[in-house]
């Protein structure tokens, strides 16, 4: 029987951006991921496996063990379920450590699936994340046949739910031979009640390994070269791991399925032999590289085909200054006017955004005219913040969009007048959205709480601004640009933060003598430039 669609009270996961973290949350106190699933006595995958990605990713592990299993690395020897009174009485213990998030693997008997049900009903404020393990990668069957029939009376009580190519085809009995068969698996999970589904595409026959993820009506691809190694065991536990613990961190889950995505193509990076046998995945960490190729594949999306945007530092920065000058984009004012241009740009300052809102189209065009003028005579960087059109017009050197301008913009067309152009960042999501369109540069905030702009987002501190710019520091033609609530208390750290630029509104146009502070702000930067490295 089909159960009733769970009533969620942290109501959608998407809409939780006030509580999402950009990088990894510093706190005292660990969050607690409860792992439902099967012990594996080869320390290959299940709760084994589970534990390691917990610890990697910072949260704490409690856990319901649903099977005592034998195995080795060819083959799965016995698997003996727990009953259901030994399910229920550690679920009531984990159940006082205070769960974020709930993972579920093995389920290794019908019984034990009608128990979950139960007790998810009640359960229902807590995210849940669903890996349908059936077989082990070596190929043991682990969980009974009655349990995947019957695997649609647990689906209303997931948030997501992790299938491989494989478990996709067999769960939803669509079978799986291109992306619109994917796309068709995973609506039958929708339609089943699963809000968010991951669909993994490692088993495939291609060199670049795609994952697909559909939620609502938006579906992407987040795709990664496939690595040349035979030690995958473990690796869908520590995606749904990876994914429950960014969710228990504060993360939404959009941000988490990218997060997950990253620390598995880390630990695959780093896996290695046991003993000469199959290897496991390796638990690496907060993952910090690996950043999956994003393929949007519904909605309305730019699009992903405009040739590379033009640098905006080094020698092809397109700006006549010194070598030393276009190094960094350095002191980054945003300003609402042109006369800002004038009071500013004879201090020296070599980058600056014109961000102007709400002016009629006849004064904008010519605040932006003047601007673009006046900036050439300076050569200094103007960006123009979200009137590409008149940018591209007028010829400016560069436009800055944020997220919610990326998809109404004509990137190909910013692209091809030789535009530079820079986007706004706030979490992992966006981040990746951005590395696809592979923009002049990235700006990633808010660094600090700032009154300038609403802010839904959990500022990062200097911490998650340094996990951006190391993130980031492989592509030296991509610089980071730190934004939100920089002041002359802080612009010192900011700088040691291996940033490209430092933009700021109200430490410069709120200041009581604004040019005053844009000097001791620059003398700042410079002083920090001269420090031992
Ligand atoms: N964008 P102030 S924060 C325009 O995080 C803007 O994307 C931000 O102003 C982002 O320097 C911000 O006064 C406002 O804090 C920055």
């Amino acid at each position: 029987m089909q159960a009733e669609k769970r009533h969620r009270q942290h109501s959608d996961l998407k809409n939780r951006k006030a509580l999402s973290h950009a990088a990894p949350p510093q706190s005292a106190s660990r969050p607690v991921v409860l792992c439902i699933g099967g012990s594996d006595s080869s320390g290959l995958a299940g709760l084994q496996m589970d534990a390691r990605f917990c610890q990697a990713m910072n949260v704490h592990q409690s856990c319901v063990v649903t099977a005592i299993t034998a195995q080795n690395t060819q083959s799965v020897l016995s698997s003996t379920p727990t009953s259901r009174q030994d399910c229920q009485a550690q679920f009531d213990a984990a159940m006082a450590l205070k769960p974020q998030a709930i993972k579920i693997g093995l389920i290794a008997s019908p019984e034990q699936l009608q128990w979950l049900c139960e007790v998810l009903a009640v359960t229902a404020d807590i995210p849940v994340i669903y890996d349908p393990v059936t077989v082990a990668s070596s190929g043991g069957a682990l969980a009974s046949q009655t349990v995947a029939d019957n695997i649609v009376s647990l689906l209303p009580h997931c948030d997501l739910i992790t299938p491989n190519l494989p478990e996709a085809a067999c769960l939803s009995g669509v079978r799986i031979n291109n992306n619109d068969d994917i796309q068709a698996s995973a609506q039958w999970f929708h339609r089943h009640g699963v809000d968010w589904v991951y669909v993994k595409g490692g088993h495939s026959e291609s060199n670049t390994v795609r994952d697909t993820v559909s939620h609502e009506h938006h579906t992407f691809g987040l795709a990664q070269a496939r690595q040349n190694t035979q030690h995958l065991r473990g690796t869908g536990c520590a995606l749904a791991t990876s994914v429950a613990s960014a969710v228990a961190l504060g993360f939404d889950m959009v941000d988490a399925l990218v997060i997950a995505n990253m620390a598995v193509a880390e630990g695959i990076r780093h896996a290695q032999a046991v003993n000469e046998e199959t290897g496991p995945i390796s638990a690496v960490g907060f993952p910090k590289h690996h950043w999956p190729h994003y393929i949007e594949l519904s909605g309305s999306a730019p699009p992903k085909t405009q040739p590379p945007f033009l640098a905006c530092i080094g020698p092809h920065a397109g700006i006549e200054r010194a070598a030393s000058e276009t190094e960094a984009l350095g002191l980054y004012p945003v300003v609402d006017s042109y006369q800002w241009l004038e009071r500013l740009l004879p201090l020296g300052i070599h980058t600056i955004q014109l961000r102007i809102k709400g002016l009629p189209e006849n004064k904008l065009k010519q605040e932006i005219e003047k601007s673009i003028a006046l900036a050439r005579q300076y050569a200094c960087r103007l960006f123009i913040n979200d009137h590409w059109k008149l940018a591209i017009e007028l010829g400016a050197y560069g436009i800055h969009l944020g997220q919610e301008d990326l998809d109404n913009a004509d990137l190909n067309a910013i692209s091809q007048a030789g535009i530079r152009l820079g986007i706004s960042n706030h979490n992992h999501f966006e981040l990746v959205r951005c590395l696809a369109i592979d923009p002049s540069y990235i700006a990633c905030g808010p660094v600090f709480s700032t009154q300038s702009k609403e802010m839904p987002w959990v500022p990062h501190g200097l911490e998650g601004l340094q996990y951006w710019c190391d993130s980031l520091a492989h592509s030296q033609d991509r610089p980071v640009v730190a934004i939100g609530g920089i002041n002359h208390d802080n612009i010192s750290d900011v700088a040691r933060c291996t940033c490209s630029g430092i933009a700021l509104i109200s430490a410069i146009t709120a200041a009581d003598k604004p040019e005053a502070a844009a000097q001791e702000l620059l003398q700042l930067i410079a002083k920090v430039k001269t420090e031992p490295a």
